[in-house]
């Protein structure tokens, strides 16, 4: 058999558009809207050669592939990667790389320890640190927003609600772009990445360790989920290792994403200055209008059909959730960043059985630092120009000159 990216080489059926394009080029990945219109322009589902897998970016048929967990599954890596025939470069997740039945006990483990009541008393922190890190912020005037304001928030307050006894907020932050940079390619990135694996991964474990953690935080809850019997304690362990996965770097993304959103879009700002009951809905568009998590894949584990074209099992399908949620079908004005238009049913949580597992957590991040905005920062304008930064699966940027003037 013939691999390509880790995944048997497929052959697509005829009735397929083919594209030569690539989905990782650093161009697509830093500035991704007009390629993305061209993929939905594409047709439903387009095979792209460079690496023998299809490809989905209109709204109802990325939902439906995500949503279908029988026939796309998880467990064979949501990367271009396939795990049933090679090596996953860190032993799988137990809740991403997972189908049921397997799945359904650990997300249950984890939905739990994620609960809307956990991330409700977490929000009285949330708040705290929000408000601190804005009166500092209008302090200095004038920040690089994703180190000093985006990568700061969440890297205080995550490691704490976990219950971190030890705490390296470089190796957080770099390990979820490793992570993230893995779902992709053997691509520059995705090398980059790696090289430092070694290194960041054994902190990370040792971290996830019940040694290391508190008695009274999300962590905690999972091990008290192993004294009761549901998962083992290294099954616990593997989970504390997804929170540090995917709960860093996605929020350090959502709230860079969210203040880019707001400097470029200024009466959107004023507008939601003046009605902070769309401080929620503000954030779902942010979500929609950046998609911090762009790309996902799936594989069929059956020979099966994307609106009536044959798959034949064994195919990576890349789902980008950026176009998605860029689809004009869908959402009529999607080019519009509007604070009000409340995008119920956007992809940027994705859907189905493997939805954000965190969201209720992530919500509650940003109505703290959107709140604290809100409640204290009159202007937010560019000292420079944003810049972007690529990841094979995380649309965030590298760069925000930003300046604060206070209300
Ligand atoms: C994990 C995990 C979960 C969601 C996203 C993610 C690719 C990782 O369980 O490790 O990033």
């Amino acid at each position: 058999m013939t691999l390509v990216e880790g995944h048997k080489q497929i052959a697509p059926d005829t009735a397929v558009p083919v594209w030569d394009t690539d989905p990782y080029d650093l161009e697509v990945l830093v500035d991704p809207y007009d390629w993305w219109a061209d993929l939905r322009a594409k047709g439903d589902v387009v095979y792209i050669p460079r690496y023998s897998a299809l490809m989905v970016g209109r709204y109802e048929t990325t939902k439906k592939v995500f949503s279908d967990h029988e026939n796309f599954l998880s467990s064979r890596g949501v990367g271009l990667d396939d795990f049933a025939l090679s090596k996953p470069w860190r032993p799988p997740s137990i809740i991403l790389e997972v189908d049921p039945p397997d799945h359904t006990k650990t997300r249950k483990v984890m939905s739990r320890a994620m609960s809307p009541k956990v991330a409700k008393a977490l929000g009285e922190d949330f708040r705290q640190t929000a408000d601190a890190l804005v009166d500092e912020i209008l302090e200095k005037g004038e920040i690089e927003a994703v180190v000093e304001f985006a990568e700061a928030f969440p890297t205080t307050v995550f490691p704490k609600a976990v219950g971190m006894t030890i705490v390296n907020k470089r190796h957080l932050v770099d390990y979820g772009a490793m992570v993230f940079n893995s779902i992709g390619p053997d691509n520059e990135l995705r090398k980059d990445a790696t090289t430092r694996v070694p290194e960041v991964a054994r902190w990370i474990m040792e971290a996830c360790d019940r040694s290391r953690l508190t008695d009274d935080g999300m962590g905690a809850l999972l091990f008290e989920a192993a004294d009761a019997g549901d998962i083992t304690a290294e099954e616990a362990s593997l989970l504390v290792r997804s929170f540090l996965s995917a709960g860093v770097d996605t929020t350090v993304t959502g709230i860079g994403n969210a203040l880019w959103c707001l400097a470029n879009n200024p009466a959107e700002w004023e507008a939601l200055k003046a009605d902070p009951s769309l401080t929620r809905p503000a954030f779902e568009e942010v979500l929609r209008y950046t998609s911090p998590v762009h790309t996902f894949c799936r594989t069929s584990g059956r020979d099966t059909e994307i609106s009536g074209i044959p798959v034949e099992e064994g195919t990576k399908v890349i789902c980008s959730l950026g176009s998605a949620n860029m689809d004009p079908e869908k959402w009529g004005d999607p080019e519009n960043f509007r604070v009000a238009r409340k995008p119920v049913g956007h992809l940027a949580f994705g859907v189905g059985i493997h939805g954000c597992v965190g969201q209720n957590i992530a919500r509650a991040e940003l109505d703290a630092v959107l709140g604290a905005l809100i409640a204290k920062v009159d202007r937010i304008e560019w000292t420079g120009d944003p810049v972007w930064r690529p990841n094979n699966a995380i649309h965030a940027l590298d760069r925000l000159p930003l300046r604060f003037i206070a209300k």
